[in-house]
């Protein structure tokens, strides 16, 4: 590609590492005539390597290119370096490919989901993280989501005989306003925690029995399995619930393998949802084409950015799987102000995960999105809409930290 003197011309570009409450890793492109984008590159407790991966590696390649081109950008990350898919790769991908995005809304004096074909709806639902260490704790959080406006609530909870748990705040179920679970901790080696899935199967569908019992049939609930279990021990957990009537069950099993899918499928009439660590298209195409799932649950920061999260979601929409992109607080509020334009925009919608970032990651990234009436929407600034604060993000330096790891009472690793 030549090099080009126009107005869009991308002059510069930097990483910016910041901690507030937790690192996020960011891209900001500026063109020759002083127009920024920003994009989303974090990837929880790898961080690092992403923001070398962009720095290093691709940031040389983007200057005097034209910021305008952002299929052809994209194209020639991809193809151009060989080694194809991977998180690492596609977070970096992702972050050129919203920062590109940022601009040309912005260039046009639009908000971003203008140019993704306008508004399909007013808003879009949102799901907010309810936990309880146990049943009334539980049911305490529900209520306070529902005060703070949620209208779909994920159900996690603790289990008997377990110390901890994923998806469990520590501390007491909060206010409602914010969910004060963050898994990756400032440890020197990551946090170990312990498993049991045949105590866990005994345990959930008692939890929602009761969560029925007191919100009635009315509310949609969620549940995350978290990669946990076998495809059979899936299907007996999907059949268990179907009376509770989930919204979706989410990561029943190791995502990468696709054919599992069948099984649980075969079993169950619970909706089914995965995708949270895939990063390309390529990894759903089994899932999407057999009809295997309901619900798509990439991340915008994960899988390529907007260009590719819109022709995911298109070919969901061929087989009639619907959205449910990742939005926990390891998405920056860039990649969810990008995850919002979409939600806004595409017809296939189904419902957005929203978990409220730290006050002080809102001090670094200045946000325009809203929460009203348990509706997301990106705000009518031009671009995404969030600006990122130098001096608040300087007051935050990166702090190593990592995810847990699981193992099984024997102390076999498992999935986490
Ligand atoms: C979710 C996810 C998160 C992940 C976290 C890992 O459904 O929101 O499962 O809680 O564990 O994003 O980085
Ligand atoms: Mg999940």
């Amino acid at each position: 590609m030549s090099r080009i003197e126009t107005p869009m011309r991308i002059e510069s570009a930097e990483t910016i590492v910041t901690s507030p409450g937790r690192n996020f890793v960011t891209l900001r492109i500026t063109t020759a005539d002083g127009v920024t984008g920003l994009g989303d590159a974090t990837l929880n407790g790898r961080e690092l390597a992403v923001e070398s991966y962009l720095r290093d590696h691709v940031v040389p390649l983007l200057i005097g290119r034209d910021a305008a081109r952002i299929e052809d950008t994209w194209q020639y990350l991809y193809r151009g370096a060989y080694w194809r898919r991977g998180p690492v790769t596609m977070a970096a991908i992702a972050a050129v490919d919203t920062a590109l995005w940022d601009i040309k809304a912005k260039a046009a004096g639009m908000p971003l989901y203008q140019l993704l074909g306008g508004a399909s709806r007013s808003g879009a639902l949102a799901y907010g993280h309810a936990s309880g260490r146990d049943v009334p704790e539980l049911l305490d959080s529900i209520r306070a989501h529902l005060d703070a406006g949620y209208r779909a609530i994920r159900v996690q909870t603790g289990i008997p005989g377990l110390d901890s748990v994923y998806g469990v705040a520590a501390s007491a179920a909060g206010d409602g306003e914010r969910y004060d679970y963050e898994p990756a901790r400032r440890t020197p080696l990551p946090v170990e925690e312990s498993w049991d899935t045949r105590a866990y199967l005994r345990h959930v569908p008692s939890v929602f029995e009761a969560v029925r019992n007191e919100f009635g049939p009315e509310l949609p609930l969620l549940h995350d399995g978290h990669h946990r279990m076998t495809p059979i021990q899936a299907a007996r957990l999907g059949k268990a619930v179907e009376p509770y009537d989930l919204f979706w069950l989410e990561d029943a099993t190791p995502g990468e393998d696709q054919a599992a899918l069948r099984l649980i499928r075969q079993h169950t009439t619970t909706p089914l949802a995965i995708g949270e660590v895939f990063n390309s298209v390529h990894d759903y195409t089994t899932l999407l084409t057999e009809r295997l799932i309901d619900y798509v649950r990439s991340a915008v920061t994960h899988t390529g950015g907007v260009t590719a999260m819109k022709k995911l979601l298109d070919l969901a929409a061929v087989y009639g799987a619907k959205s449910g992109i990742h939005g926990p607080t390891d998405i920056s509020p860039v990649g969810m102000a990008a995850a919002l334009h979409l939600d806004l925009a595409i017809h296939n919608f189904g419902i957005q995960e929203y978990m409220r970032h730290d006050p002080r990651t809102l001090e670094v990234f200045r946000t325009s999105y809203t929460f009203t009436d348990g509706l997301l929407h990106p705000g009518e600034n031009p671009g995404l809409g969030v600006e990122l604060d130098d001096g608040a993000a300087a007051r935050f330096p990166y702090e190593a930290a990592y995810l847990p790891v699981n193992r099984l009472l024997d102390g076999t690793v498992h999935d986490w």
